[in-house]
Formats: structure tokens, sequence, C-alpha cells
């Protein structure tokens, strides 16, 4: 990190910069006396906590999913400014993503995903820096290196599960990332049953997706039959509630047609909580029978498995306390949240305080586990923590922040949010040890806070002081659709690099000298490896004959920082773009014939514009 006291000189300038320019309000162009809509010194104590002076850096990164554009989002805290975007379930040209054979095998036929829930890696509870999980609907869930800030793996589509939204919740330390059907449809995946069979014929899943501890690596591990609701969100336990992780459902009714009827019927709807450490004894010892390739295990078969704990209907967010002693959920119709107690719901569990089952799975008293009923306001739908046992809850119908207090259960303040605020993120909301400082409101709407940009317009994403009593709002940022879930990790937790040293690429194609460049043969099959350094592709140019399958390993040899070159094919729909030390393939048929010129894509060098060749298919 580079130089506070720097900072905090620039930040007092500001200060200074915006008292003057708010007392100078009527000559300030249209608009900007709305700015903040507070006080004076509201304004200038708000610019002075989000401006990062030009070369200092911000104190936090934020990774925020994209919802339905299939990425993630990369903004720094407080400044709010979007540094980068990393493209997952969805080609993008700009990295040339979904392009090349590396990334075009990852993707499979699916070219688009809705990203919800990015999961931190963890270390006893604590974001390690390490890696980004991040589910999307179809069943799949990915994994980003937060090394180089790069897609490594996508697995799945998961049999039997269908919408994968309660997901990429990782447990303490990274041993599973979990994930759950919200759609339950009969199994395994292509079995057809109408939907007048639905409570009978279709289910649900909940998986364990074991993670490797020194790579990353992700692996199918245990899949739990359920009954057919709609699973919903997620979060694993921890300290007090380490080994279990809780899922919300809605429509326990197991209803069809008009949901918003059908599935409200009931007064309660359940969190459930699955033991996944014997989950994982229980796949261990081979137990469960196979449904759609995997082994799948009956809760009716293995007690203690899953448990229900009935929850406020039709509930959002489930949300586990610092602690783990806490467990947080709410129906989003209500004006309450529940506190649920891990050592209540214990006691509940030994004595077999049990109002019934589903599906074999025991039904826990309400009234047994909880702690309380915190009237934080209409709409509550997801929970984040601060330090000293503060706790925020969002309110979409009230479009607002509770804070409030575990242990007195005070709701002590509210902060309204522009507009219909979903999830909201805490500085290291998530872990063992929260920062608190900063929260960050994922609005859904934003309502004209900014410049029109036609009808498509952007979510907001409001960021609130949260250091001092009252919650501020200091800054309106804007994303494209559609912020879901979002994470704050310190800064200096991680170390990105910025090359890939000529000694740790291992791709067989890689070549470091422009001498090995060149075109190689075999039946109808052709080889070019390609040299991209300042400011030539070499070879410059090469032919082949139509029908030809051609494969272009491009290696960049270049050492340094920001050199990275592109190559884009014209009329051949081929864009890559390779990183200094990186090396990359596309394979493709030359189908036309014909002069096709190609061009590095990526801006380079004074001479970045006659970095250009040929392609000639005969
Ligand atoms: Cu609340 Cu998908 Cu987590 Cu949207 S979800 S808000
Ligand atoms: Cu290489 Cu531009």
């Amino acid at each position: 990190m580079r130089t506070t006291r720097a900072t905090e000189m620039s930040r007092f300038g500001i200060l200074a910069l915006a008292m003057f320019a708010v007392a100078c309000a009527p000559s300030a162009p249209k608009g900007s006396q709305k700015a903040g809509g507070g006080a004076t010194s509201d304004v200038a104590i708000a610019a002075m906590k989000t401006y990062v002076a030009p070369g200092d850096l911000d104190e936090y990164y934020m990774f925020s999913s994209g919802g339905h554009s299939g990425q993630i989002y990369v903004y720094g805290v407080p400044s709010m400014r979007h540094l980068s975007t990393i493209p997952v379930y969805t080609p993008y040209p700009a990295t040339g993503y979904g392009f090349d054979d590396e990334s075009k095998k990852m993707l499979g036929d699916l070219t688009w995903g809705d990203v919800h829930h990015p999961s931190l890696s963890e270390t006893n509870g604590d974001y390690d820096g390490r890696w980004l999980f991040v589910n999307e609907m179809n069943g799949r869930l990915a994994r980003i290196d937060l090394r180089d800030f790069k897609t490594k793996q996508i697995i799945g589509p998961i049999p039997n599960v269908s919408g994968n939204h309660a997901s990429a919740f990782v447990t303490p330390n990274t041993e599973y990332s979990v994930m759950a059907s919200r759609f339950s449809i009969p199994i395994p995946k292509g079995t057809v049953a109408g939907v007048d069979k639905y409570a009978t014929d279709y289910k649900g899943v909940i998986t364990g997706i074991k993670i490797d501890p020194k790579s990353g690596e992700m692996a199918f591990g245990w899949q739990i039959l359920m009954p057919p609701f709609d699973y919903d969100l997620g979060d694993a336990g921890k300290k007090a509630s380490d080994g279990f992780v809780f899922f919300t459902s809605y429509n326990t009714e197991k209803a069809t047609g008009k949901l918003e009827v059908t599935s409200t019927q009931k007064d309660r709807d359940y969190i459930a909580m699955v033991d996944w450490r014997l989950a994982e004894k229980s796949a261990a010892e081979g137990k469960g029978k196979m449904i759609g390739g995997v082994k799948v295990l009956d809760p009716k078969e293995i007690p203690g498995l899953v448990y229900f704990l009935p929850c406020g209907k039709s509930p959002h967010g489930v949300d586990v306390a610092p602690e783990g002693k806490w467990i947080v959920g709410s129906g989003k119709l209500q004006g309450v949240t529940t506190v649920f107690n891990m050592e209540k719901i214990q006691t509940a569990i030994k004595n077999k305080n049990f109002t019934g089952d589903e599906d074999g799975i025991p039904v826990l008293k309400y009234e047994d586990i909880k702690d309380a009923e915190v009237a934080v306001g209409l709409g509550p739908l997801h929970t984040q923590f601060g330090p000293d046992n503060w706790a925020y809850t969002s309110l979409f119908v009230d479009s607002a922040i509770a804070k409030w207090k575990l242990g007195t259960w005070e709701v002590v303040d509210k902060a309204p949010m522009s507009y219909s605020i979903g999830h909201l993120t805490a500085a290291e909301g998530d872990t063992v040890n929260p920062d608190g400082k900063y929260l960050v409101g994922l609005n859904k709407l934003s309502h004209g806070r900014h410049l029109s940009v036609g009808p498509s317009q952007p979510e907001s994403s409001q960021l609130v002081d949260i250091s001092e009593e009252k919650m501020k709002l200091i800054y309106d940022a804007f994303t494209e659709p559609e912020p879901h879930y979002a994470q704050i990790i310190k800064a200096d937790k991680l170390h990105p690099i910025e090359v890939y040293t000529k000694e740790e690429n291992k791709h067989p194609m890689a070549i470091w000298d422009v001498k090995d460049a060149g075109v190689t043969r075999n039946g109808n099959k052709v080889l070019v490896k390609m040299v991209a350094v300042r400011s030539t592709l070499t070879p410059t140019d090469f032919e082949v004959k139509a029908g030809d399958e051609v494969t272009i390993a491009i290696t960049n040899i270049e050492q340094t920082t920001d050199e990275l070159h592109g190559f884009g094919l014209l009329d051949y729909n081929i864009n890559i773009v390779v990183d200094p030390g990186e090396t990359k393939t596309v394979t493709f048929k030359a189908k036309k014939s014909g002069v096709f010129p190609f061009y590095c894509t990526n801006f380079c060098s004074a001479l970045h514009q006659e970095m250009q060749g040929y392609f000639i298919v005969r």
C-alpha cells in the first residue's frame, strides 16, 4: 500500500475544496446541489472519505457478481472505481476469453451464465486471498485464481442440480463449496413427469463440491436428495456451527403454478441444516444410490444428515454471524428477522424435540431454537456483520439498511438506499473477523441518479460508511446488470502477478525465440508457432490450403508489465489476447479462401499499428 500520509494530506485538501464547492453551489452545474442530499459538512466528509488521490491505492478489493452478464466486476473500495472485469461464463473479447482453445473448452456449449454469489476462499474462517468461487444457474461452479485474476476451472453442469442459486458458499477452510437446486425437477435430468406429479416425482438436491486444499481443483464430493422445495440461499457454519451448511427454502407447500400465491400458504418455510462432515463420511462409505451418474445420499437412511429449522415464510438469505453461534434468517414478507441459536438447535436435536418430518427429515420447533425476532423493518433479505456484534440487514420493501446488535437485538439505525436493495456486503463481512468501516448496498434499481443512458439503466451500488454510530451514504457507483452478491477483501491479502515468468510457462507449444517461429504441416493439419513481441507477430505472413485445420500457438515473450499483445484475425471471428509470458492456442478450419489481415489488438508501443500480417488461404 502506498503512503497513507500523502492520502490524508490530499484528502484534507479535498475537504477544503469540497466545502468551497458547496459554498459556490448556485453556480455549480445543474443537479450538483442534489449530491448526497445532506448538509455541507456531510458532502465534504463523504468526498474526503471516498477520495483516493491519483496514484494512491484503494484499501479493499470488491468482487461483485455480474449476474447474467456471466462476469465478475472488480472494484476498489472506497473509491468505487471499476478496475477490472473477469469473464467467467461468457466470452469477453477484451481479454480474448472464450476465443482461444483453452477457454473455449472450459465454456463448453454454454456461452452465458447467471452469476450470483462470489465466495472468497477461507482459512480458519478468514478470507485467505487465494481463490474466488462463483456459481451460475446452469449448475456450474467456477474457480478464479486471485494470483492472476483469471478463471481457471469450470465444473459442471453437475448432474441432478437444477438452477444452482444457493451457491458458491465455502466452508471455513474451503473444504467444500456448495450448490443447491432452486428449481426441483424429476431426476435424473431427462426424466419426464407432468407438474401434477410435482410433490412426488420432482426432487431437489444439495451438492458439496470438494476443493483441493493445495491446487483449488474442484471435484464432485457428495449429493443429498431433498424434498421438492426451492432452495434459495446458503451459508456455511463457522466456529460454533462449523461442520454445518444452511440453506433457505421456499415453496415447502410443494405447489406449482402461480407460486406467488400457491407457495405462500403456510406461515413458515424452512432452513435446511446439513451436516457436511457426515455427508462426506457417508459418501466415503459408499452410501447412497446412483442417480444421473452420481451417488445420491438419502437423508431418510442417514439420521442426522439434514434437519429443517422453521423460518418466516418465503425466506431469502441465511447468514451465520462471525462467532457461528447465531444464524439469521428472514421471511422476506415479514418485518422481522429471526436469530436462531446453534446451542438451542443442538439441544433440541439431542432431546429429539421434533414437530414432525418432511420426507423423513426431522423438523425442529421454531420456539425451541430461536433467540430473538428482531424488528428490522419490511422485506428483510440479507444480513452482514461488523465487529462488536453489529449486524446489518438489507430491507427490500423499505429500501433501506437496518443496523442492529446481536445479543441485545436493538435496532439502532436505518439508512435509506436508492433503490430496492438486494444483497449488501461489508468489508470482510463473511469472515470470523469482520472489519466494519464500509458496507455496500447492491441495489436493483438506480432511478435516474445518473446521466440517462436509455431504457437499460445501470444498477446502483452505494457505499455506506459504517465506522461511526450512524451509517452514512457516501458514494453512488453504478454497475452493469446485475449485481447480486459481492465480497470485500483487504487489498494487502492479494499479491497478483503481472507477468508469467518464462520458467512457469509449461505450455507444450511455447517458443521463446523468433527463430523457432514458423509453420509445420502434418497432412491437412497446420501448426503455426507464433511469437508476439514489440512490435511484430512472427511469422508476419503464412499460407494454408482451403479446408486445412489450422492451429495458431502464440507466445508473448515479453516479461514487462502491461505488455499484452493481441491477435485479431479479420473475417474469421478470431480474437486472442496473450499476456506477457503466456502461450495461447486457437484451432479452426480454413473455410474461406482469400487474403485475411491479422493485427495486434492491444495497444503496445509506438509501432503497435505496424504489428500486423497476412493469413493467406489458397
Ligand atoms: Cu438476493 Cu441471487 Cu443472492 Cu439477487 S440473490 S438479491
Ligand atoms: Cu502488440 Cu499492439
